[in-house]
């Protein structure tokens, strides 16, 4: 089968999403995870030069939403718009920077899934029939007699264990069984596609156990799209949901800048999916697309839950702490930080309180926090709260004699920013921060190692036994004391400056907050992530602000 696209190839973009999470409830650490992820991820390329594009939203239609607003007594429009607001203010609590936010109730959607249904249509994949089976309503998934599971008379969904009901009903169809090659075509030579390599082997031996065609409408509930060539259905709400990836980018419209849009962003470089959806992102997905001859998307990444206690997070296990909740004792970057350096990203993670304050205070508060607050206010102390500057023929000499291991852990072959980048190119944000925290760790010891509190003293007392003999400090050949301290002061705030960039795209807030204290200015943005990781870009002569602790050291009692 050959797929026809009228896609510009030299484009540039990076286009990521999230999931579009449902509204039948509120956001939870599970949705705020893939959130978090993929935000740490679109900073990393806006900050390394790419025209990154992010996207997120909500998944508004289906049997689930309906249901959720008729037991709240309301209908599913009201539902709907109430709980919208509250995603989008989760999100900003999160310091999310989507640069798109869609809701599938919103006319741009509607208009450009009845476009692509119509385009199934016309294409020849979709065909009537009666739907005999069973319907999970919480996962919102069809599945045959052989796929459920049957616990005490009672048949339950294979995914998530709850009661499926029966569904009969004349619908419309998805010849999904035809995609069989073209998707095994695709995982071949896309290897990529799905990520990680376990997930990968799961769908591929899924699509070669044969593949069954797909109901794609419903006539028992109207909240949906209708389809534009038999309104009395209103189109399956994953059917709908997808298609999300592509009005939002302009699929559809009649605008010819939004059409422009899409040219350039599409195929999307990456889907963030959680484990439990990959089926709808690696198979279903690709198949509609290449129905109606648009190019699949390159990537997609599923990543395991979060558990705790050993179990999938859920409302109705009555195991879940809330994201607000987190971020009013830990802080905001803190929240980020936990999940990304401590959740193997792809693997299922067990996470708690404990270890998170664990984290917090052994990561955040005794390494990155610490070091800033020693530095800075070693800085005041010393030179006033001025970058002290040395001459090019001093710091020679001096990285001579007492060496710069920092610079050296940047500078290197394979250094700092490549080990990170390359972390961040396998989404994995454990490697990429540890890289970092690695940096902190050694400028922690590097100030132990220097001491220069003892620098100062041995400066106070040359400078006393210069006077006294009649001599110039500032004529001096060999390096000072206080050449001596002021390059240790140095080397450690340049340290500071290198690791508030690598850390902004997990923590934007503080590493915002140390660039001002560093005099860098307001606003940490740059789009040269790689020219700006390199050894000696802090300006002499900068006045630094000391502040408050960035991370307060937290104990049990007082998240209790
Ligand atoms: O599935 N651990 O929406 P949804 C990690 N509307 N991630 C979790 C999680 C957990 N315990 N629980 C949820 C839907 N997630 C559809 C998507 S897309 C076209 C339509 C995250 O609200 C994870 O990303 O049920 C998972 O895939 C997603 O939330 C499911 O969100």
């Amino acid at each position: 089968m050959t797929v026809t696209t009228q896609q510009d190839t030299s484009k540039s973009s990076y286009y990521l999403t999230t999931p579009i999470y449902y509204v039948n409830g509120v956001p939870h650490l599970g949705t705020a995870y893939t959130t978090v992820a993929a935000d740490a991820l679109a900073r990393f390329n806006r900050m390394d030069g790419k025209d990154t594009w992010f996207l997120t939203g909500l998944d508004e239609h289906g049997q689930k939403v309906a249901q959720s607003a008729e037991a709240n007594g309301m209908s599913p429009q009201e539902w709907v718009d109430g709980i919208a607001p509250r995603f989008k203010e989760a999100w900003k609590m999160l310091n999310i920077s989507n640069d798109d936010f869609i809701r599938t109730t919103e006319e741009r959607h509607i208009k450009g899934v009845q476009q692509f249904c119509e385009t199934l249509y016309q294409n020849g994949y979709l065909y009537k029939d009666t739907y005999e089976g069973w319907y999970c309503l919480p996962d919102e998934t069809f599945f045959a007699d052989d796929q459920t599971v049957l616990i005490e008379g009672q048949r339950v969904c294979p995914d998530c264990g709850r009661p499926v009901e029966f569904v009969c009903e004349e619908n419309w169809f998805f010849k999904l069984s035809a995609f069989q090659e073209p998707l095994l075509e695709l995982y071949e030579q896309q290897p990529d596609f799905v990520c990680p390599q376990t997930r990968r082997n799961e769908v591929v031996s899924f699509v070669k156990g044969g593949l069954k065609d797909l109901s794609i409408s419903r006539t028992t509930f109207n909240w949906g799209i209708p389809l534009p060539f038999d309104p009395s259905h209103v189109i399956y709400v994953w059917v709908d949901a997808l298609i999300n990836y592509i009005t939002a980018i302009g699929y559809g419209s009649d605008d010819p800048i939004m059409q422009a849009e899409f040219a350039r962003r599409w195929p999307a470089e990456l889907h963030f999916v959680g484990k439990d959806i990959i089926r709808f992102h690696c198979v279903i997905w690709p198949a509609m697309l290449m129905a109606a001859g648009i190019e699949p998307p390159q990537k997609v990444f599923a990543h395991g839950f979060l558990l705790t206690k050993g179990e999938k997070m859920s409302k109705s296990r009555g195991n879940v702490m809330t994201p607000s909740e987190l971020v009013r004792i830990f802080g905001v970057d803190a929240y980020r930080y936990y999940f990304l350096s401590d959740v193997q990203f792809g693997a299922d993670g067990s996470i708690s309180i404990e270890r998170m304050l664990q984290v917090y205070n052994a990561d955040l508060a005794n390494s990155w926090g610490n070091l800033c607050s020693r530095v800075l206010n070693m800085t005041q102390k010393y030179f006033d709260g001025v970058v002290p500057d040395l001459w090019p023929k001093t710091i020679a000499k001096l990285t001579e004699e007492m060496g710069n291991p920092l610079a050296q852990i940047v500078q290197a072959e394979e250094g700092l920013y490549q080990r990170y980048a390359k972390a961040f190119g396998q989404v994995d944000y454990s490697g990429a921060l540890s890289s970092v925290l690695e940096l902190c760790n050694r400028a922690n010891l590097y100030v132990e190692e220097s001491a220069p509190w003892n620098l100062a003293k041995a400066a106070v007392a040359e400078k006393s036994e210069m006077q006294a003999a009649g001599l110039d400090e500032a004529n001096a050949t060999a390096p000072t004391a206080s050449d001596r301290l002021a390059f240790v002061i140095y080397n450690s705030l340049e340290a500071i400056r290198v690791m508030a960039l690598l850390f902004a795209p997990v923590m934007p807030a503080t590493s915002a907050e140390v660039w001002q204290r560093l005099g860098l200015g307001d606003v940490l943005e740059i789009d040269d992530l790689a020219k700006q990781v390199c050894w000696g870009l802090l300006p002499a002569g900068n006045k630094v602000d000391t502040g408050e602790p960035l991370f307060p050291r937290l104990q049990l009692d007082d998240i209790e």
